[in-house]
């Protein structure tokens, strides 16, 4: 039996835009009111699932949500044909007509958590829409979010969907986005860490203070508990209040895992030393230790881990063993950064190699190579049944290449 990991990456909307949106997320902020490229942007992400695909990786896409929302505006009262609900939004809430134009559900790793079936109670690949109720413009996603992955992913034999969790902020849950998974073989049983920022019932335990924490330990849990996970098999790893305050909206804005391999920064979570500690026991159980790579702060600043996104880098498996960061050009550009990335494949680790990606147009609105992507460990079986018209290949590359060049505008702004 093969087992992979297939990356879903969403393809960027025509509406893909600066609109400053995304309070606690830097380049969300500092971009606000830039020109974007949703012409670029497409094609940059094209260009990475294709390059995955010649790397002999199985690359899936999903497609873009409509945009703008016209049916959210209608719920908010603004009436007339389409053309007027989005004027009468426009020059009566431009925010709210900001928000409804975002091109955002393009950071699939924000869709959904899923947990393969080797660690399911009832063996199969469990799929739960994030419900993303911190930001305004992402919480317009989960519905639809969830019909993608229902037709996507449509046999009740292998694939379980649930709801997204109710939309309040007391289960606001970011999807994978703070979830890794770590096994020794795609297809066998795995831990799965679930990352929070803050405790939703208890407010006296530590949360940051400046920035909004987007994941609760209530969500994390309550997606264990639908998913049918052992407690032998999860982990729940509090993030460090403070680095939520440096702009770490999410935590694969500063760790990375894949398999065996946990790459983090040493600020990342709150209790490390002995979260890491159970990690490892709850691991062994699978008899194979984990690569715990600890980044320094010395060696490199949480600012430049978040302004390179040195962990939002993607770490794939190839099909010869060997792993590869996925990394974007900003971590190339920065002489620390950099360094660290050329060290890193001369440690005794699998990661043997890494491949710089340009895909500066979703940087920019704090989506990296990792925020693109959405993960899912199939056996062979289960891949046999996914859609095929979302897998990547040279005739879909070239189709959708084509429909971007002749659609989507080489240049957008907000007064556009
Ligand atoms: O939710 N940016 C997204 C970036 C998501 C990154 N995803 C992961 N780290 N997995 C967000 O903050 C900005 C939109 C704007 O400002 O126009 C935005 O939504």
């Amino acid at each position: 039996m093969l087992n992979k990991e297939v990356n879903f990456d969403g393809l960027v909307g025509p509406t893909h835009n600066y609109a400053g949106l995304s309070f606690g997320n830097v380049a969300s902020y500092n971009n606000a009111n830039a020109k974007s490229s949703p012409r670029q942007a497409a094609l940059q992400g094209l260009q990475k699932m294709k390059s995955l695909a010649d790397l002999g990786m199985t690359q899936g896409v999903l497609a873009p949500q409509e945009r703008p929302d016209v049916y959210t505006l209608r719920k908010l009262g603004f009436t007339g044909n389409d053309a007027q609900v989005l004027e009468k939004a426009a020059s009566q809430a431009p925010e709210i007509h900001l928000a409804c134009c975002s091109a955002s559900s393009m950071w699939t790793a924000n869709a959904a958590t899923i947990s393969p079936s080797a660690d399911t109670i009832d063996g199969r690949v469990h799929f739960t829409p994030a419900n993303l109720t911190n930001k305004f413009h992402r919480s317009l996603e989960p519905v639809v979010t969830g019909r993608i992955l229902r037709a996507t992913f449509d046999n009740s034999k292998y694939f379980a969907h649930h709801e997204h969790l109710p939309d309040n902020e007391h289960f606001a849950d970011e999807g994978a986005a703070n979830h890794t998974r770590f096994c020794h073989d795609y297809g066998a049983a795995g831990v799965e860490m679930f990352v929070y920022g803050r405790y939703a019932f208890d407010v006296s335990k530590p949360a940051p203070v400046k920035y909004p924490a987007r994941q609760t330990f209530e969500s994390c849990q309550a997606i264990a508990r639908l998913h049918g996970l052992q407690d032998e098999n999860v982990v729940y790893m509090q993030q460090n209040p403070h680095i939520i305050d440096q702009g770490v909206f999410h935590n694969d804005v500063i760790s990375v895992g894949n398999q065996n391999v946990l790459l983090y920064h040493e600020q990342a979570f709150f209790d490390t030393k002995n979260k890491l500690a159970e990690l490892e026991r709850k691991f062994a159980n699978a008899h194979k230790s984990l690569h715990f790579i600890e980044v320094p702060t010395e060696r490199v600043s949480v600012k430049d881990a978040v302004g390179t996104y040195l962990f939002n880098t993607q770490i794939i498996t190839l099909p010869s063993g060997d792993m590869v960061i996925i990394a974007p050009t900003e971590c190339q550009e920065n002489a620390e950064v950099s360094a660290y990335l050329a060290d890193v494949v001369t440690m005794n680790t699998p990661i043997k190699q890494i491949h710089y990606f340009d895909v500066k147009q979703s940087m920019r609105n704090g989506g990296g190579p990792a925020c693109l992507r959405l993960r899912v460990a199939l056996t062979d079986s289960e891949l046999q049944v996914v859609n095929p018209s979302t897998l990547m290949n040279a005739t879909l590359f070239e189709t959708l290449c084509h429909w971007v060049n002749k659609h989507y505008r080489d240049e957008l702004h907000v007064s556009d």
